[in-house]
């Protein structure tokens, strides 16, 4: 029986976020819209079976076509990466990092990562997380005069403590990773250097950021973001050595059986990402986010760092005499999605922080150009100008209009194409 007949309720849930999602302007830089494939692969059977193990050496019978499906995945993150290892079995961004401290650490050893209020994930050692609580973190951040990692004190930081394990990467920075960088400092102290790419693991793939193969020691990543993928995660290493130190920290370290719906659509996702569409899709992600920052500082904006050079845009409001969370529940309003952040230094809190952070992959996947990231600035600046004032509820009314507009003109991969 269909949805629809079980449970009406939930299916008319599903619908209605199938049309938020289609009459929203997505500019969360951690969101994408993926294919009917991907969206297909996910809702499938696979779902019904357990798998714990590896392919050829698990623990369950009647393998014979999911060991198919896991080898494939991993054949295409091997050829997408141009690594020699990938485990496509963890659930999610965070379990991936926990598997990378579960293979080269144990509690209470120092461990180095960027701090959350700086960009940083926080399982790269914050200290509400497992990996801030059970280990000894040391925290790098941005520079104040450019808003840019300071490799400097990355350094000195590394030289003075000697961790165990590096962290690069990170879920709010707008610049390029200096992946030859981190690898020399995690080389001259011994430390395994791990590059969490989860944010631009889609412009690696699409040639439109530089990869950290042949730099990092492992790389985790989601596979949702950039990637356009579904909700997982995967980890890639080059030597035997920490690819076995990986797979054992998966399975049985962390996790049971896999969730084979998301390793076939996680397949699928990347055979889609290895197509020229991809490439193409990669660097107008960043031509995108370029368009939007240059428009949004025209418009008075004070950007950290001063611009992108990847999918994500991190907007300090203070000059605007707004905080972030106000300013992105009027947006929402307004059909423009995003998420309030914490900016570096910020003086407000993370609940209630100066910041609106972001990005580009989700219009890029609908097909807008450059043309639509200057009218979405000038939506937001009209926006967040009108609630500086206090006075913004015909202007969210008459720019949710607009919006509408606009969206209806631009399909919905996976919804309405
Ligand atoms: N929640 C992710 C993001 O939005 O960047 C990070 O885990």
């Amino acid at each position: 029986m269909s949805l629809a007949h079980v449970d009406p309720e939930i299916a008319e849930l599903i619908k209605a976020e199938e049309r938020r999602q289609a009459d929203t302007v997505k500019l969360i830089p951690s969101e994408n819209y993926v294919s009917k494939a991907v969206l297909e692969a996910t809702g499938t059977v696979l779902t019904n079976k357990y798998s714990e193990g590896y392919a050829g050496k698990r623990y369950y019978e009647g393998q014979q076509v999911i060991d198919q499906i896991e080898t494939l995945a991993i054949e295409r993150a091997k050829a997408l990466f141009g690594v020699r290892h990938a485990n496509v079995q963890p659930y999610s961004g965070s379990p991936a990092n926990l598997a990378i401290y579960m293979a080269f650490a144990s509690p209470g050893d120092t461990v180095m990562g960027m701090g959350l209020p700086f960009g940083g994930h926080l399982t790269h050692g914050w200290s509400v997380s497992a990996t801030g609580k059970w280990f000894n973190p040391v925290r790098y951040g941005v520079r104040r005069d450019t808003g840019r990692i300071d490799m400097d004190e990355v350094r000195d930081l590394a030289r003075e403590h000697r961790p165990k394990l590096i962290f690069c990467g990170g879920t709010a920075i707008p610049r390029t990773i200096d992946f030859p960088a981190f690898a020399e400092i995690a080389r001259e102290v011994g430390a395994v250097l791990a590059a969490d790419i989860a944010h631009i693991a889609g412009l690696v793939a699409g040639g439109a950021h530089p990869s950290p193969v042949g730099h990092a020691d492992v790389i985790s990543t989601t596979t949702h973001k950039t990637l356009r993928g579904p909700r997982g995660a995967m980890l890639m290493a080059d030597s035997d050595e920490h690819a076995t130190a990986l797979n054992k920290a998966v399975f049985p370290g962390l996790q049971g059986g896999p969730h084979n719906h998301t390793t076939a659509a996680i397949a699928v996702a990347l055979k889609e990402a290895a197509a020229p569409e991809f490439s193409a899709y990669a660097h107008q992600v960043v031509a995108n986010a370029k368009a939007l920052a240059d428009e949004l500082l025209a418009r008075g904006f004070d950007l950290v760092s001063g611009g992108t050079d990847n999918h994500l845009i991190l907007i300090d409001l203070t000059s605007k005499g707004v905080a972030g969370k106000p300013a992105a529940q009027a947006l929402d309003r307004a059909g423009l999605e995003t998420n309030y952040n914490t900016v570096p230094f910020d003086p407000r809190k993370p609940f209630d922080p100066s910041g609106l952070r972001i990005g580009t992959p989700s219009v890029t996947s609908r097909g807008m150009g450059e043309a639509e990231m200057r009218q979405i600035a000038a939506w937001m600046d009209e926006v967040v100008t009108a609630v500086a004032k206090g006075d913004a509820e015909d202007v969210i009314t008459r720019v949710h209009a607009e919006v509408s507009a606009l969206t209806g003109k631009y399909p919905t991969p996976g919804l309405t194409a």
